[in-house]
């Protein structure tokens, strides 16, 4: 049995300004996960405080809130196995200091406040963060990518 999982993505306001948001979707579309949603946005307030409620009261929250709404995002969801896991391996930990050279924030962000790509850290937060941006309806599911038939023969 394989692990299928959808999670959220966003290329974040430093990233979209910076250009990266084709090198970003690239890196995830070569390993394999297959892009099941898209939009580009203006954050809201109040998407903004369900989106990073679990930080409310740190000393960061109010920059953090300011910095996800400070331009548009790219949010996303990505479908395939593992990818809650492999997407955080993709972008690397928080501060890209501490980050692999390789992962996006290594390679792309200097500073953890602006570390320009955000990722679900579990099903759970998964599942809250698509609902926060996406509505059932607007997620295209039905198509297979090669990745989904590679995993398939593995399951024979
Ligand atoms: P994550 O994005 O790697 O999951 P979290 O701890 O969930 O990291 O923090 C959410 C976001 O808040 C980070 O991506 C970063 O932009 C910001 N952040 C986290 N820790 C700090 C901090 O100590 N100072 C400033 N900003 C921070
Ligand atoms: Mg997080």
């Amino acid at each position: 049995m394989h692990i299928e999982q959808k999670t959220f993505i966003a290329v974040k306001p430093d990233g979209v300004r910076r250009g990266l948001v084709g090198e970003i979707i690239s890196r995830f579309e070569r390993k394999g996960y297959k892009l099941i949603a898209m939009k580009m946005l203006d954050v809201t307030r109040e998407q903004a405080a369900k989106h990073y409620e679990e930080h409310k009261g740190k000393p960061f929250y109010e920059r953090l809130i300011e910095y996800i709404q400070s331009g548009p995002i790219v949010a996303m969801v990505w479908k395939g196995y593992n990818v809650i896991e492999g997407a955080r391996q993709l972008m690397g930990v928080t501060n890209p200091l501490d980050a692999q050279v390789g992962t996006i924030r290594a390679d792309f962000a200097l500073v953890k406040e602006y570390n320009v790509i955000h990722g679900s850290d579990s099903p759970e937060s998964a599942e809250r963060e698509i609902a926060i941006y996406f509505s059932p309806d607007e997620l295209c599911d039905e198509y297979e990518n090669m990745a989904e038939i590679v995993i398939e023969k593995l399951d024979e």
